[in-house]
């Protein structure tokens, strides 16, 4: 049976010092999937050494790739090319991770063996027919559950995909990297078209490998024609990992931090957009390009924090945030209302509903709706939450105990090792009272 975690954070305190978080997740993995179909050898640092983007590092391994870990983020990547994948010897477990599931999903769709993906609880719950029903028209043939989950039963059909033009009906870059990377086995084009802007490092770590992608306003476009050669990746830190602090440091009185080389990619900042619209005090210095990636330092201090409308265009620049957006909002004044966010529904939880139970329970008015919610703010109680599991949401209620009136416990937190295994360190580091307990 696997350990479980509980967090107990005392009430109060405030967050002082410099951090450098954890790797970015979402490069981390595609670092992996693009070095190993790469010719040549690709050197990785900043890599996240987390669960979630070491299942997709062991995953390759399992297909035949060569991949060093040489400690503290270096990653040795003997690219195999993109035809020099084997066949996994058992089916391919991916833990927690949706990203590794939907991107091997269709990179798997073209090869030239078989492979079945499975994962856990949580990830076995999650909806893959957003990538099926676009893969089957490309001509790949998976087996779902009836219910569109895992696992998934692919057949390879190397040489037999086909490109289309895809209009994505939600704004998802899982399902638009997933088709980019079946589009690369695939006769013809394949076009994606996104309804709104989601994050773009698929687009941009495939051009730094040399293989062409075009994009056009909100469509990127992919062929079979092209190779990748092996590159250098620097992985800059998680501002979704950054994002608990630059709440926390926002919401705790005498606050000030320094959150170092966090990349700021533009798909990526809703986060800092939002806070900034309710009030928040934060500085975007020393702005730099490392390996085709905006990177910044952030200072934020304590501000008093007004409650806003999230414009509906920022949700998907954020759509990882939201957890600790809420506890911002539930120390705003006023009222902060979010709509156009039914994607938070298909998270690791369904982060609206697991969110305002918790908030409720703290004392919090929070009203969940179909696609967001409303909340009043007021201050925050203490009492015992669950995290249903869900890494965001489990370091989410921790930061919410620098402004609670009570200690917050909080259930079921191993997971927080999925996408960020040092939080507690840098958290009470900082000057989080957090401690935790296994069982
Ligand atoms: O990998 P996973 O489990 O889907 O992770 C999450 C997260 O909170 O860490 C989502 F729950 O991030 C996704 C993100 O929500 C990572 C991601 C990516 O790397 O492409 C894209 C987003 O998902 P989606 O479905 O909106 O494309």
């Amino acid at each position: 049976m696997s350990k479980k975690i509980t967090f107990h954070v005392q009430k109060g305190g405030s967050l002082n010092g410099e951090a450098r978080v954890a790797g970015d997740k979402s490069m981390s993995h595609r670092s992996i999937m693009l070095g190993s179909l790469a010719e040549g050898t690709t050197h990785v640092t900043g890599f996240l050494e987390a669960e979630d983007a070491l299942t997709t590092l062991q995953a390759f391994r399992d297909m035949g790739v060569e991949i060093e870990q040489n400690g503290d983020g270096c990653l040795t990547i003997h690219g195999v090319g993109k035809h020099g994948l084997k066949a996994p010897k058992a089916p391919l477990y991916l833990g927690n991770s949706g990203t590794s599931m939907r991107l091997l999903s269709g990179l798997l769709a073209g090869q030239a063996f078989n492979s079945i993906l499975t994962g856990d609880e949580s990830l076995s719950k999650r909806p893959m027919k957003r990538v099926t029903e676009p893969l089957t028209k490309m001509g790949a043939d998976i087996k779902t559950t009836e219910k569109g989950t895992s696992p998934l039963e692919i057949t390879g059909k190397s040489g037999k995909l086909t490109g289309i033009d895809y209009e994505m009906p939600m704004a998802s870059a899982q399902v638009k990297s997933c088709l980019l990377l079946a589009g690369m086995y695939a006769q013809g084009e394949t076009t994606v078209t996104e309804p709104a802007p989601t994050r773009d490092h698929t687009e941009r770590m495939l051009n730094g490998f040399g293989y062409p992608v075009d994009v056009d306003k909100n469509q990127a476009s992919i062929t079979a024609n092209g190779k990748l050669t092996a590159m250098t990746i620097d992985v800059p830190s998680d501002i979704s990992s950054a994002a608990f602090f630059l709440v926390g440091a926002s919401i705790a009185e005498n606050s000030n931090v320094l959150l170092k080389h966090v990349g700021i990619n533009p798909t990526r900042t809703g986060v800092i957009d939002i806070l900034r619209l309710m009030g928040a005090n934060i500085e975007i210095l020393n702005e730099r390009t490392v390996g085709g990636e905006p990177v910044a330092d952030l200072r934020v201090i304590s501000s008093q924090l007004k409650g806003i409308a999230i414009p509906e265009h920022l949700v998907p620049l954020a759509i990882d945030e939201f957890p600790v957006l809420f506890i911002a909002a539930a120390c705003a004044e006023g009222e902060t209302r979010l709509t156009g966010a039914e994607e938070l529904r298909v998270k690791e939880s369904d982060r609206i509903q697991v969110m305002a139970d918790g908030l409720q329970i703290l004392g919090v008015n929070a009203e969940p709706t179909a696609d967001g919610m409303i909340i009043n703010g007021g201050g925050i109680g203490g009492g015992t939450v669950e995290s249903q599991g869900d890494h965001r949401i489990a370091m989410a209620f921790a930061i919410a105990g620098l402004r609670a009136s009570a200690a917050i416990t909080i259930l079921d937190c191993a997971n927080v090792n999925t996408s960020f295994p040092t939080f507690k360190k840098l958290a009470t580091d900082l000057g989080l009272q957090l401690t935790s307990d296994e069982s």
